[in-house]
């Protein structure tokens, strides 16, 4: 008997427990329990922290799940390491789903930073206008440049104030629109755009946005990731449930 462990918390890992459910596959989808209200889905959910990888591989084991699918966002990376690092002690198959890294069209104005902290640290310079569209986790790194104005994205409201002089707050969750996006800037005076190269569509709007309105955009790379096998559409998932391997597969290293 399956049973399929999805670390979710992003839109591919949402269509797959669509697809999972229609096939009568059992499975149930992980959410950490960052935002208030998150998206239901058609299978059972899990919410919180396992407890580190000793905490996981209990959980692999004690719910007797058969494979487990690391489908969550490109810059979840500890889930993703104790991901890898549970389904080989506790030898359950492991595939990730994933996105491709955007990259950039001819008609884009892209510079790149290494990390959220590297990205703060580019921004040193007179004041702009800035769109940080990196959700509510990493905004205190952008303190150290307390001169700009930023325009800030949250899922949920805030219970403390972010810790800038100058802000503005939006509170709404994606996927987004790239004429609702490109109101925003425009409404906002926004001269230059942060973002996550999460990759998919649901956050892609603010780049084809900024594209349309010629400005530049910093974009933050992606941490590194452990060595598994990743595929990039939710179907290639169910030919693996099926099959034990996807033919044509990356294996990320
Ligand atoms: C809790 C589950 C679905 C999945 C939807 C995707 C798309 C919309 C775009 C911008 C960028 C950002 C942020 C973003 C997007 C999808 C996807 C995606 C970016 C939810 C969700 C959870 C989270 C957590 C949240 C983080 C934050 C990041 C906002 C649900 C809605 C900025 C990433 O307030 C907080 O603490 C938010 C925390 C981690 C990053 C951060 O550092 O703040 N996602 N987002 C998941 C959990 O608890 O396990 O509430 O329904 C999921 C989605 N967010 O099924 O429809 O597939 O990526 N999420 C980024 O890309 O930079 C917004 O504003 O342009
Ligand atoms: P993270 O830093 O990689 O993980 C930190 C800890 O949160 C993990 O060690 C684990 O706790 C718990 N956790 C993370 N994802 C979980 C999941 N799906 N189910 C159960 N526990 C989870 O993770 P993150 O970057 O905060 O992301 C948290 C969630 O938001 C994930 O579902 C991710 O897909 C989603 N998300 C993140 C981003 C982003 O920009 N980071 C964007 C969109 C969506 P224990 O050690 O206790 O097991």
């Amino acid at each position: 008997m399956r049973h399929v462990l999805l670390l979710g918390g992003t839109t591919e890992a949402s269509a797959l427990a669509s697809l999972l459910a229609q096939g009568g596959i059992a499975a149930t989808l992980s959410y950490a329990g960052r935002t208030e209200n998150p998206r239901a889905q058609p299978v059972p959910v899990q919410i919180g922290g396992f407890g580190g990888v000793a905490g996981l591989v209990d959980y692999l084991r004690e719910h007797r799940v058969t494979h487990l699918v690391d489908a969550t966002h490109p810059f979840a990376a500890k889930m993703s390491a104790h991901a890898a690092a549970a389904a080989h002690q506790a030898g359950v198959p492991l595939l990730a789903l994933t996105r491709p890294a955007w990259q950039p069209t001819a008609d884009d104005r892209w510079t790149h930073a290494s990390s959220i902290e590297a990205s703060a640290a580019a921004l040193a310079g007179a004041p702009r206008r800035i769109l940080l569209a990196l959700g509510r986790m990493h905004v205190d790194a952008f303190a150290a440049q307390p001169q700009h104005h930023y325009l800030l994205r949250f899922v949920d409201a805030p219970h403390t104030p972010p810790r800038l002089p100058h802000y503005s707050l939006v509170v709404d969750r994606g996927p987004f629109s790239v004429e609702g996006d490109r109101a925003l800037m425009q409404e906002h005076g926004i001269d230059l755009v942060v973002s996550k190269n999460a990759g998919g569509k649901g956050a892609e709007a603010k780049l084809i946005a900024a594209r349309q309105l010629g400005l530049p955009v910093l974009m933050i790379d992606r941490p590194a990731m452990p060595a598994r096998l990743e595929v990039h559409r939710p179907e290639d998932v169910l030919a693996w449930l099926d099959h034990g391997s996807v033919p044509g597969a990356e294996r990320g290293v």
